[in-house]
């Protein structure tokens, strides 16, 4: 078994963040899938996404997953070393790469079924240092793949020593609503964070389209904080006491959505490594979830962030009006 590359200056030093899951291919076309002939190549997927995040936000990161042994496999640790990711705990698997194909619809097809990715488990997990790093990024996508994937997380998440930073990301053509529901209830009580989006993640997974009712529910669960994701209106912060909105940051212009909710998990769990209280690191959060929609592809425009500095936005206490 080969394991990936290592980034000088990085191994063998302990990450801020390690983030668990899938790296995919992603093929984008141009015009709608049905009418299209040529596809533009890149690499994404929510761990890959969320780990360029969490470099970008100023994080020592390292990815652990698996990848084909192949010349996309080679691809994959070219695209995460070019954004400082640390490829040392990503083995290399005989199945090729999980790939999934976007449209300019909004179409998203997956060809993962048995890919490298879905091979992850808890002996990958167990030659990572879950316990030292500062924060560990898992999802609902992750946890979807396979049952050895469902029982890395589980692993990573009760072996974690620091913060756990879990994006449910609810994907229908993966699982179901009670299979994702019952993988939600398995990490909540370790979660330091839960970041739903609302409604795409909160009807199916918490009955539920109201924020402030998603937020009590995931707390009742077990998870300290949540920010629920509202799109353009910013998130809803419940971390126990009185539930705050914080507002949305105006995207310099959009390109591509893809990828902002892992973008805002990834950058969350960079800034709380490194000692941002929660309402700062989702500050910095919301700021690069907002940047990345100016970019192409699931990592989106990634530029590193200086330290908060803006004084416009203000958070304030949760009312169901403050977010529409
Ligand atoms: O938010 C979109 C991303 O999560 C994207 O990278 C796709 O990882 C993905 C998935 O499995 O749907």
């Amino acid at each position: 078994m080969e394991i990936g590359k290592i980034i000088p200056g990085m191994s063998g030093g302990k990450p801020d963040v390690l983030v668990l899951g899938e790296v995919l291919v992603e093929l984008t076309a141009p015009v709608a899938l049905r009418e299209a002939d040529t596809l533009r190549l890149s690499c994404s997927g929510d761990a890959l996404n969320a780990a360029a995040a969490a470099a970008a936000g100023g994080a020592s990161v390292a990815l652990v997953s698996v990848v084909g042994d192949d010349e996309l496999g080679e691809r994959i640790l070219e695209f995460a070393g070019e954004r400082g990711i640390d490829t040392t705990y990503v083995r290399r698997g005989a199945e090729p790469n999980g790939v999934y194909f976007a449209g300019a619809g909004g179409e998203f097809v997956y060809a993962r079924r048995g890919s490298a990715g879905s091979t992850l488990g808890p002996g990958d997990v167990a030659r990572a240092p879950l316990r030292e790093a500062g924060a560990v990024v898992v999802s609902g996508i992750t946890q979807a793949l396979s049952e050895t994937c469902a029982a890395a997380v589980d692993a990573a998440v009760s072996t974690a020593g620091g913060h756990v930073v879990y994006d449910p990301n609810f994907r229908a053509r993966l699982t179901t609503a009670a299979a994702a529901r019952a993988a939600l209830e398995r990490v909540a009580p370790h979660a330091a964070l839960v970041t739903p989006s609302c409604p795409d993640d909160t009807r199916p997974l918490l009955g539920t389209s109201d924020p402030c009712v998603a937020g009590a529910r995931l707390r009742e669960l077990g998870a300290a904080a949540v920010a629920v994701t509202l799109g353009g209106r910013g998130l809803h912060v419940d971390a126990g006491g009185e539930p705050l909105h914080l507002p949305p940051e105006a995207p310099p212009r959009i390109v591509d959505a893809t990828g902002a909710g892992d973008v805002l998990a990834g950058t969350t769990a960079a800034r709380l490594a490194l000692g941002d209280d929660l309402l700062e690191a989702l500050r910095h959060a919301t700021t690069a979830a907002a940047r990345s929609l100016a970019g192409p592809g699931g990592t989106g425009w990634l530029p590193k962030l200086r330290p908060w500095m803006s004084s416009s936005r203000t958070t304030r206490p949760w009312s169901p009006s403050s977010s529409h």
